[in-house]
């Protein structure tokens, strides 16, 4: 979605991480995507890539100039990639639904949190489209995966959060990366009937 927000010009290339190729495993030292190549250097992890290209493509910013601000964005982004995209997995993985049930709850306190910044805005940080509502949204394009293999989705209760995913459904770069129903669904198939064996089950799995 930055790429294409930015208008860089990329090469796409997935990867099946049941059978990950020796040229990936090469360039992604945790065997995880995504990646980024650039001009020989790879680069991985989301956000680290994400603030390479606002940084190398000014144009068009998602995070702010101002490094206060920058700040607090970044502290949004760590809160998606280390507390709430682990629940998601590990609701997921585990097999035992008691447990299940209390990460349902760990994912309402998320949203809890989440509505509660968009309680007068449309978007996360601010006024326009962020870095953090880029690095949310694609966890929002897979509650249909916990939909279909756990029950549990966005309850229409949270009216700011349906308004912030409908915002987010609107855009280009949301539709030019967005993946059909029915492969993400069959992607985490091997994650939710408990046989998926790559990097993620063994950290996320408990
Ligand atoms: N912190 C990493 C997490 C990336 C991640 O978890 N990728 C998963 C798929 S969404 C993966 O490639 N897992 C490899 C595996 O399960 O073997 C990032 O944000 O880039």
């Amino acid at each position: 979605m930055v790429l294409l927000h930015k208008e860089i010009p990329f090469d796409y290339t997935e990867i099946n991480l049941a059978d990950k190729p020796d040229w990936f495993l090469d360039i992604s030292p945790y065997g995880k995507v995504p990646a980024l190549a650039v001009d020989g250097t790879t680069l991985y992890e989301s956000a680290i890539i994400n603030d390479y290209l606002d940084e190398a493509y000014p144009e068009r910013r998602l995070l702010y100039e101002d490094p206060l601000k920058r700040a607090e964005q970044r502290i949004l982004i760590d809160y998606i990639s280390n507390r709430f995209i682990p629940v998601f997995y590990k609701l997921l993985l585990n097999q035992d639904e008691e447990a299940q049930e209390g990460y349902k709850k760990d994912l309402l306190y998320h949203f809890d949190y989440f509505a509660s910044l968009l309680e007068d805005r449309i978007w996360l940080s601010g006024d326009e489209l962020s870095m953090t509502d880029i690095s949310l949204l694609p966890w929002f394009e897979r509650l249909i995966v916990l939909e279909r293999y756990r029950d549990f989705g966005l309850p229409a209760s949270y009216e700011n959060l349906h308004r912030w995913w409908n915002a987010c459904q609107e855009l280009p770069e949301f539709h030019g990366t967005r993946t059909d129903v029915g492969p993400l669904i069959e992607s985490y198939e091997r994650y939710a009937d408990g046989t998926a064996s790559g990097s993620t089950a063994k950290e996320m799995g408990t």
